[in-house]
């Protein structure tokens, strides 16, 4: 039997890109009794992997080959851990983001990387190792999707992946591979179970920080209605889950779509006993749409806002006309706070021409009481419309030290950040940052899913290595004693709460929208 390790970085929500890789090659592989998968999962607190690569490693000794899911701001520890089982002889497989927009980049230590949507790529390769017990190059030649080494120390790609145009065809991922931790009821969700789901793959937009157009190739896929349906009620069978994350980034733009998936659970007597949490457009976020999900019971909105100025939104977005206006965002977050619906705005400061103002309109986003936030700094991702600026400007280059791109925000990592604007001293836009991160605390704190064992693991790891360590837990610690008091000595957090929020109007003049009860 050959034994195939997949290593996902985060253990906060089931990795569903693997599961999905070990669906296809179970469902499609003529050798599917020859092979044997186990999924690792690495314990995250949000931004920061919590275990030291050499302990990541000996959790992987066993497997004949290991794959990894990589993104950028784990690079150096992908790397570390790659490095590790080279010295061990195991042959390692990237796949994901970060190795798709930077193949060239390809470690020497890991085998191959694999470019883009992975099922029938992941499939010829463990194929190809079950019949060589290896992966000659000759034959990697063939297979497309792939990168690898060169004999004269180069990297060859091969013929770009063709996208799989029928999505009901790819099986869903088989949740029995993760770790069933995930399936107990939560703390933090009601004390129910919540699952994550897809409901689509890619996006056709081309906003300038986000990498998912360039790694699914602008094709929009989804799921039929009756295959979503189904995969909720097979989840909620096998793990009494009732609450379902939907981590597309488009999915919920199909309208008709969503109209069927609700006919469908009516029909089946769930319509209302599962609550959905997803991302959504506001552009398309209009009353009939809000209606539509509030009667399917979307509980919890998150809309990519980014920016209060339409000339900054025109520039996250990409485009030259108003797509998604400004008072699109209003609406959408005034709608979610009509029909009661928990609503979170993602903002984007930095934008390269933004002044001080702009990012004080933006801000404004983070004022409206019952609505959560999260800022970001713009940060340029490999892959994206962004990072090729950054690279003609020379703010970033394919060999960075990738920990500059972390997205995570704290005094200690935002002055190692790049900085893409060209407007504002770095100093001045921290200031104004930090005290909305300060004022984000309760909801972060509120948002802590409590683990002795995530705890533990900061302890370990700062034990292990106090200067790097301390560096990067130290607000996330604060946070958890925060949690913990709240837990044990029954301290109350107040959040905002959604039924009581004011409404939220916007006047475009001079930014002087109002609250109105
Ligand atoms: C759900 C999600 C999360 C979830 C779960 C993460 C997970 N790994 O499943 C949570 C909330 C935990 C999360 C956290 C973060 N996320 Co996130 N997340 C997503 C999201 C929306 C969907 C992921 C997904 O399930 N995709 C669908 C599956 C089918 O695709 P996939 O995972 O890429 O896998 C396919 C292929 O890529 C390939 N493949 C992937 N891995 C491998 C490995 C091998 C061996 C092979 C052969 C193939 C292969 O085959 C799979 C099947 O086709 C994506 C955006 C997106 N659309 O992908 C962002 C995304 C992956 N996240 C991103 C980021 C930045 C983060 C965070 C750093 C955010 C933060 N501030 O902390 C953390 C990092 C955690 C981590 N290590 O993953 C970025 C990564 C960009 C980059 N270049 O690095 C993305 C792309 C969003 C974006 N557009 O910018 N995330
Ligand atoms: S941010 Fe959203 S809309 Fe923009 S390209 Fe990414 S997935 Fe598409």
């Amino acid at each position: 039997m050959i034994k195939i390790g997949l290593l996902s970085l985060q253990n906060f929500a089931t990795p569903l890109g693997l599961g999905y890789l070990i669906s296809w090659y179970n469902k499609y592989s003529k050798y599917k009794d020859e092979v044997e998968f186990k999924i690792v999962e690495i314990a995250r607190d949000d931004g920061q992997i919590l275990v030291a690569p050499h302990e990541i490693v000996k959790s992987l000794v066993d497997f004949d080959v290991v794959g990894i899911t990589t993104i950028t701001q784990d690079h150096m520890s992908t790397v570390e851990v790659c490095d590790l089982l080279y010295k061990k002889n195991i042959h390692v497989i990237l796949g994901g983001h970060h190795v798709s927009a930077l193949p060239d980049k390809l470690p020497k230590s890991s085998k191959v990387g694999v470019i883009g949507e992975g099922e029938i790529t992941f499939q010829e390769l463990i194929d190809l190792y079950v019949e060589k017990r290896g992966f000659p190059k000759d034959n990697l030649a063939n297979i497309d999707g792939l990168c690898f080494h060169t004999d004269d120390g180069g990297v060859a790609k091969t013929k770009a992946r063709a996208r799989i145009l029928d999505a009901d065809s790819i099986p869903p991922p088989d949740r029995e591979y993760y770790d069933q931790a995930h399936f107990i009821p939560r703390f933090r969700w009601k004390n129910k179970v919540v699952g994550s789901i897809l409901t689509s793959r890619g996006c056709p937009y081309l906003c300038v920080f986000c990498s998912s157009s360039a790694h699914w190739t602008r094709l929009f896929k989804y799921f039929s209605a009756e295959y979503v349906v189904d995969e909720m009620i097979y989840l909620h069978k096998k793990y009494d889950v009732t609450i379902f994350q939907i981590f597309d980034d488009l999915g919920t733009v199909t309208r008709k779509r969503w109209e069927k998936i609700r006919d469908l659970l009516k029909e089946k007597g769930y319509l209302g006993k599962f609550e959905f949490h997803a991302q959504c457009r506001a552009d398309i976020f209009d009353e009939e749409v809000c209606r539509l999900f509030k009667e399917l019971n979307f509980t919890e909105l998150e809309f990519g806002i980014e920016a209060g100025t339409q000339e900054t939104l025109n520039y996250l977005k990409n485009v030259k006309k108003n797509i998604q206006g400004v008072e699109h965002n209003w609406r959408a977050i005034n709608l979610c706070l009509k029909y009661n619906m928990n609503v979170w705005v993602q903002l984007i400061v930095g934008s390269p021409n933004e002044t001080i103002e702009d990012v004080k309109e933006t801000l404004r986003f983070t004022e409206i009481p019952g609505v959560r936030f999260q800022v970001c700094l713009l940060t340029p991702l490999p892959g994206t419309p962004l990072w090729e600026d950054c690279l003609r400007k020379g703010l970033v280059s394919n060999d960075m030290d990738w920990s500059r791109l972390h997205l995570e925000l704290t005094d200690q990592t935002f002055f190692n950040r790049i900085y893409v604007n060209e407007k504002i001293p770095k100093i001045e836009l921290w200031n104004l940052l930090k005290v909305k991160l300060e004022s984000n605390v309760v909801t972060e704190v509120n948002q802590i899913e409590l683990s002795f064992k995530t705890f533990y693991n900061m302890f370990k790891l700062l034990a292990h290595n106090p200067r790097t360590y301390s560096r990067i837990y130290s607000r996330k610690l604060k946070l958890y004693i925060l949690a913990y008091m709240r837990k044990f000595a029954g301290m109350i957090f107040l959040t905002t709460n959604v039924s009581n929020s004011p409404m939220v109007t916007h006047s475009n003049n001079s930014g002087n929208s109002n609250l109105i009860d």
